[in-house]
């Protein structure tokens, strides 16, 4: 799917508008500043990355975002969220694989759009704590980053201010690895449309390897078709991680996390990837910097980084 010389482009998020705490928008600048482009560049791809969006340009025009229903930020998350999707599509469209730094998840709503232009038949391993798949119905909080997931399958009642996104995405065509804090509005709507998700109770009890065979083989049965992944760093355990929004316990090793990356390189489908819920104002200074570097190295797992 990717054209040779292996290209990508990062593309910079710095946004956290779909969740309240400040900081994850600091996520992609420290990403960025840890050497992540030429530490992607020494695994032989060729890198772009021409700055990060400049979100501030879209909020000007947004004078005032009164809540919708429940939904925080609605319009200017949707907007952002528009740019996202062009920028990943353009990308995308040139044989060039976009690797997205967030930023908070509702950000996804973009990647997960541009890859379904450029790709129809893709699909979507997304790797998380949480199941982002309330809808404006069943949320709890408001905040958009629990949401993505729904807006994509176009589940709940449809709202005017993102009637850009086409819900694209089939229920089979996404799997979840490494859930543990899902709402219950949450797990009736995974119930109810049959998404696979693969808790931390199926990563003990049958192993990571296992567990992402069985993800591949529910969403990509011949390992042909196009892969986007979207790992929020949240999947993994607080203390791999601990620098992010809702930390959540009893999650992913670092081995776990970096051979799920590692395993869909292998497949040769990968698209897309995002990191998402970097946040460096949430922990001291060793935890920040332990979590940005989580971040670097899950992208050089799945970019190509091998262990011998
Ligand atoms: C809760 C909600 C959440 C993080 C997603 C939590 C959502 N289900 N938290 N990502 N970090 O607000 O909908
Ligand atoms: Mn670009
Ligand atoms: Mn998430
Ligand atoms: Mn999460």
């Amino acid at each position: 799917f990717i054209r040779e010389p292996k290209s990508l482009a990062i593309v910079g998020c710095p946004f956290s508008g779909g969740q309240p705490r400040p900081g994850v928008d600091q996520g992609p600048i420290h990403l960025i500043q840890a050497g992540l482009p030429s530490q992607l560049e020494e695994l032989g791809w060729k890198v772009q990355f021409d700055g990060h969006h400049q979100f501030e340009d879209i909020a000007k025009f947004i004078t005032s975002d009164p809540d919708i229903g429940k939904l925080k930020n609605p319009r200017v998350v949707s907007k952002v969220c528009e740019a996202v999707a062009k920028s990943v599509g353009s990308h995308a469209k040139q044989g060039v694989l976009p690797v997205t730094l967030g930023g908070d998840h509702s950000l996804a709503m973009g990647t997960i759009s541009g890859t379904l232009e450029q790709y129809p038949d893709a699909c979507v391993v997304w790797i998380d704590a949480h199941a982002d798949i309330n809808t404006a119905e069943t949320t709890d909080t408001g905040n958009i980053h629990g949401m993505p997931v729904s807006f994509l399958l176009g589940l709940g009642q449809p709202i005017p201010e993102f009637a850009w996104i086409k819900p694209q995405l089939k229920p089979n065509k996404i799997v979840y690895i490494g859930l543990r804090d899902v709402d219950a509005g949450e797990k009736k709507i995974l119930r109810e449309n049959g998404i696979k998700a693969f808790s931390m109770h199926e990563v003990d009890k049958h192993g990571i390897g296992k567990v992402v065979e069985l993800a591949l083989d529910h969403v990509n049965p011949k390992r042909d078709l196009p892969i986007h992944l979207s790992f929020d760093v949240d999947a993994l355990d607080p203390t791999v991680a601990p620098s992010t929004g809702t930390p959540v316990r009893g999650g992913l090793t670092f081995r776990e996390g970096h051979y799920i990356c590692e395993a869909i390189y292998e497949t040769g489908c990968l698209v897309a990837l995002d990191i998402m819920e970097v946040n460096p104002s949430l922990a001291k200074e060793e935890e920040v910097r332990q979590t940005v570097a989580v971040g670097c190295s899950l992208a050089r797992s799945a970019l190509g980084e091998t262990l011998l």
